[in-house]
């Protein structure tokens, strides 16, 4: 078995597919195992089976990549790497850590096979099959465009309200930047929180999100989110998922964000349970599938049409449900929309690039709050790999270059972000102890991407991360004093779980990046959109990050997870009743 370092592979196969080689190739005939490390930290592991001159089989025996995002690499990049005999493939839109994992581990089998990687590198690729000009029509009561949680949500809602349905996502894989949602779902008054003595309310979550907003949200809409939470955790139980684990967020007055037992990440879990469901009753996910129109004829919505490598897809449908998420990974028009944030890196998936906002255009759909984009304060720069803000709610604190505290931590993200930039360097250091860790499954996967620095001591942490050691140990000692008086006489800080006193002790460098779009397609509490003329839009529905008016000015974390989920399920039922009349 031999191990292959894809960061090394990447820039090699780049230069060897300059050197025009290619053709015939001879292997040692048998099976080959090679590994390489995955986006999990963990080695994929391939098994390839090789003739004297043809790569026959390749089966991936071992991994540990995330359920959903990678499922495609791991099933078209050894079909491709086959089918063309070439390690020339392209990676997986959205899941191109797990792809190059996989060519990297196929690599390191053909190594031992004998093969000539100089000339596999840069075998020409195999010409996919074009596209037939032929159009597939499809007829169905409502087609959803997204397959994120909020589309997955909707497509199920339909359902259940007695819809046929079909759901078209332009990525190879189901999930959207539901996948990488982490810390969890706000909801107040549910069965866990009263297990855990916790006093919440919807008044008291409509609240904070309406201070956490800026008080330009939508009131009716936020009424909406807070009164339904309780119901979409439970709705969510029903169908498998484990949202027992309650934790605090930024801005939260109080423990309400709901996530799977011991604090494992929750997004990818939401997708897994959604998706399962949607499969269950049969409901038909086209991905790969690109919605480039909304058909309307005198005023009615008639359908949408779409593209995919396999020729056009035309649905024909009753309504519309519009879920494609946000536009965060499109630098270009966050830019546009806040000209301070260009540049900036982002934690979304390479989906979010605001195609909805180009489609709606013919339809005048009016937009809301448009240019409120949120940055998330703990991404870890160039690798732009978010770390939970759920840290910070279980105890983390963050020091600026001089090992000092200037913020409380559990402040909203616009609060935390803009006095992270003040700081020297634009950036500041997360610290936290082996409690933290444990309270918190989630970090297991920052522990295995290799993104944290341990230290025995504080003072060894420090150093490794160039910082003043006596002063760190200093600030930390001053915290956990507070923690003890139950008072942060210097920023207030009021929710301070632990003390910071468990070796060993951990820190990564953290700043900010851009999380999400709060604005989006105006809708109403039926989830129908709204046109430039304030009339609603028959047959047109939208929910998630796609729209606005939830979040105002400043989305409080744990409240996507609640938007997509509320708000999916909303517009999928508006939609059935409206296809049944
Ligand atoms: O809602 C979010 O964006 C969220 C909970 C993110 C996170 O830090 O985990």
């Amino acid at each position: 078995m031999k191990g292959f370092n894809r960061f090394f592979l990447i820039p090699v196969l780049l230069v060897l597919l300059f050197a025009g080689c290619g053709g015939g190739q001879s292997y040692k005939p048998g099976t080959y195992t090679g590994k390489a490390e995955g986006i999990s930290g963990d080695d994929v592991v391939v098994e390839v089976t090789v003739d004297k001159s043809a790569i026959k089989e390749i089966k991936v025996v071992e991994h540990n990549e995330s359920p959903g995002i990678s499922d495609a690499a791991l099933s078209q990049i050894p079909k491709a790497i086959v089918d063309g005999q070439t390690l020339n493939v392209d990676v997986v839109s959205g899941a191109t850590y797990s792809s190059e994992a996989v060519i990297a581990a196929v690599t390191a089998a053909l190594e031992e096979a004998g093969a000539n990687i100089k000339k596999l590198a840069s075998a020409e690729k195999k010409k996919t099959d074009a596209a037939t000009s032929a159009t597939e029509v499809i007829n169905t009561d409502v087609v959803v465009v997204g397959a994120g949680g909020a589309g997955l949500a909707a497509a199920l809602s339909a359902h259940e309200n007695g819809a046929s349905v079909l759901v078209l996502e332009k990525m190879p894989v189901v999930g959207g930047n539901t996948n990488y949602a982490t810390g969890g779902l706000n909801a107040a008054e549910t069965p866990y929180q009263k297990k855990k003595g916790i006093d919440d309310s919807v008044e008291l979550f409509i609240q904070d999100t309406m201070k956490g907003g800026k008080n330009i949200n939508n009131p009716e809409l936020v009424k909406v989110l807070a009164s339904n939470s309780a119901g979409s955790v439970e709705w969510l139980t029903s169908l498998g998922g484990d949202f027992t684990d309650v934790g605090r967020m930024g801005g939260a007055s109080v423990n309400r964000c709901h996530r799977p037992t011991g604090g494992a990440a929750a997004g990818n879990h939401l997708v897994q349970v959604l998706h399962a469901a949607v499969k269950e009753k049969g409901i038909t996910v086209k991905t790969d599938c690109r919605v480039v129109k909304i058909m309307e004829e005198g005023g009615v919505i008639k359908g949408v049409m779409a593209t995919s490598p396999a020729g056009n897809v035309t649905v024909m449908s009753k309504a519309v449900v519009i879920a494609t998420g946000g536009f965060g990974a499109n630098n270009d028009m966050v830019a546009g929309f806040n000209p301070k944030l260009k540049g900036f890196g982002t934690t979304n998936h390479p989906g979010a690039t605001g195609d909805a906002l180009e489609f709606v255009k013919p339809l005048n759909v009016a937009l809301v709050d448009i240019d409120k984009i949120q940055t998330h304060p703990t991404v870890v720069p160039v690798k732009n790999k978010m770390i939970t803000e759920a840290v910070r709610g279980n105890g983390a604190i963050l020091v600026n270059r001089n090992a000092e505290r200037f913020i409380s931590e559990l402040e909203t993200r616009d609060v935390v972000s803009a006095a992270e930039l003040k700081q020297e360097g634009g950036t500041s250091f997360l610290f936290f102890d082996q409690g933290v860790r444990e309270s918190l499954k989630a970090i297991e996967k920052y522990v295995k991407a290799g993104l944290l620095t341990e230290g025995a001591t504080i003072e060894e942490v420090a150093e490794k991360m160039k910082l003043d050691p006596a002063k760190l140990k200093a600030t930390v000692d001053k915290y956990n004093g507070y923690v003890a008086a139950k008072s942060d006489p210097d920023f207030s800080r009021a929710n301070m779980p632990r003390a910071l006193n468990n070796p060993p002790f951990y820190m990564v460098e953290v700043g900010p990046a851009v999380h999400h779009t709060m604005g989006g397609l105006k809708i109403d509490t039926e989830a129908r959109v709204y046109n430039t003329s304030d009339e609603v839009i028959p047959g047109l529905f939208a929910a998630g990050e796609v729209s606005g008016g939830v979040h105002g000015g400043n989305r409080l974390g744990g409240n996507a997870l609640s938007d997509i989920t509320t708000f999916g399920r909303i517009s999928g039922k508006s939609a059935a009743a409206f296809a049944a009349k």
